[in-house]
């Protein structure tokens, strides 16, 4: 009898030891099943989770999901090598003092005929869903080039190609009496002047401990993105700010802060808005990606003295054309990042622009932002914005050093008013 009851006790518990690990399992099986109906299932649903320029919240520690936090370099002789090495970077006065304990010729840097494969399967899935989604109506008929263009032949392209002017009153729907008093009456090539040395600063992660702010700061003029802090972070990213380019969902989204926050308030502000593909000027100020024409009217009520430009809607896609000819493959079918818009704007108006951390450093991190804890390797390579291949056009014409880019995430390009075509 005492047997018979202890036999009954363990296979209570033997039963319920089952039961948990049955249910153990499920929820595992689950995780993985809604992972990867996250980039598969509709597009309407895949667009909501790819976060087209959905803000995480500062400070806050997320983590993407996925097994792509490897840190990926590209070496301009081997692709895809994975590299940890530490090499340091002090500081001295106003001058970098770097220590390479590479030697020259071997370092590992972005290589620009990186391809979509060299992407993790989540962001090659990521790109096709985008691929098939169109959002903007792309129809690309032009050109492709099978072979490289020159670096002096795609400058070329950009110079005679990209309309770099900002809107004006005469422009079509903003021809009334209401935007006169709203649209900077001066064009913005005379408001900053002819720039000499520019720099364009990322805001990618890997700026931190970069020990960059005393070199950005001796560039006759600085170019930030969106909500990218200076204060905090003077040391790695410096404090001058010449423009600020922000996107258009920033400035409807968090509408009161870029009004209140002076940190938006400090030199010429410039904001671009994604517009359809064929979209003509009057169809894109019906219906705009982001209603931002109200924020933007706020923000000149507050601030009135301040220069506040808005980007005209072609110059996204005259870019991205150039983009795709350009490329081997097809790029997915979103404007370019705001970080490529404010490297061809700064180019137009400068005679040389150093463009730190677009192309990562050996600091490359999977954390999206120097000013955030937010994990996302999409952030560096793309996701919704062509990010990869506007990456490989820049190594392309970068005019520096593999080692200032191994070591400072730093490329020159020439001011495009210097280009003879
Ligand atoms: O992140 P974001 O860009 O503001 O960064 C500005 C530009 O820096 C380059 N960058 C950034 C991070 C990184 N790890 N590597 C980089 O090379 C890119 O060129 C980038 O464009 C944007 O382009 O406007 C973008 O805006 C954010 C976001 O909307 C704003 O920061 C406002 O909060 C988008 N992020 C998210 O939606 C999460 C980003 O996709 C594009």
């Amino acid at each position: 009898m005492v047997h018979v009851n202890l036999f009954k006790k363990w296979m209570y518990v033997l039963l319920a030891f089952l039961i948990v690990l049955s249910i153990c399992v499920w929820k595992e099986t689950r995780k993985g099943y809604y992972v990867s109906l996250k980039v598969e299932s509709s597009t309407k649903q895949v667009h909501m989770i790819l976060w087209k320029w959905n803000i995480p919240k500062q400070g806050n520690i997320q983590h993407k999901a996925d097994n792509d936090s490897s840190t990926v370099f590209w070496s301009t002789k081997a692709s895809h090598i994975k590299t940890k090495e530490k090499n340091s970077v002090t500081q001295t006065g106003s001058n970098l003092v770097t220590n390479p304990q590479k030697p020259a010729g071997s370092v590992k840097v972005w290589n620009k005929d990186t391809s979509s494969k060299n992407l993790s399967p989540r962001l090659q899935k990521v790109r096709k869903n985008y691929l098939a989604m169109n959002k903007y109506y792309v129809n690309y008929t032009g050109r492709r080039n099978a072979a490289k263009l020159s670096p002096e032949k795609l400058l070329c392209q950009l110079r005679e190609r990209l309309d770099f002017h900002m809107i004006q009153a005469s422009d079509g729907p903003f021809n009334t009496s209401e935007w006169e008093t709203y649209l900077p009456r001066r064009n913005i090539s005379m408001e900053l002047g002819q720039l000499g040395q520019c720099a364009v600063v990322s805001s990618a992660g890997s700026m931190k401990s970069s020990y960059l702010g005393p070199e950005i700061d001796s560039h006759n003029a600085v170019l930030r993105f969106n909500g990218a802090p200076t204060k905090g972070f003077q040391v790695d990213v410096g404090v001058k700010t010449t423009i600020r380019l922000l996107n258009s969902q920033i400035l409807t989204v968090e509408e009161q802060k870029v009004i209140t926050d002076p940190q938006y308030n400090t030199g010429t502000l410039i904001v671009w808005d994604p517009a359809p593909y064929h979209a003509d000027i009057h169809e894109w100020y019906r219906k705009p990606d982001y209603s931002f024409f109200s924020s933007y009217k706020k923000y000149r009520d507050t601030h009135p003295e301040q220069p506040f430009y808005i980007l005209n809607p072609y110059l996204q896609w005259q870019l991205w054309d150039i983009l795709q000819e350009n490329s081997p493959e097809d790029i997915q079918p979103n404007p370019p990042s705001s970080g490529m818009l404010g490297i061809v704007i700064m180019m137009h108006l400068c005679d040389k622009v150093d463009v730190y951390e677009f192309l990562p450093s050996k600091r490359q991190t999977d954390v999206c932002h120097y000013f955030q804890k937010f994990f996302d390797q999409a952030c560096t390579m793309g996701a919704y914005h062509p990010l990869l291949f506007e990456k490989n056009m820049v190594k392309h014409l970068n005019q520096g050093t593999d080692e200032d880019i191994y070591l400072h995430g730093k490329v020159t390009l020439s001011g495009l008013r210097n280009v003879q075509c």
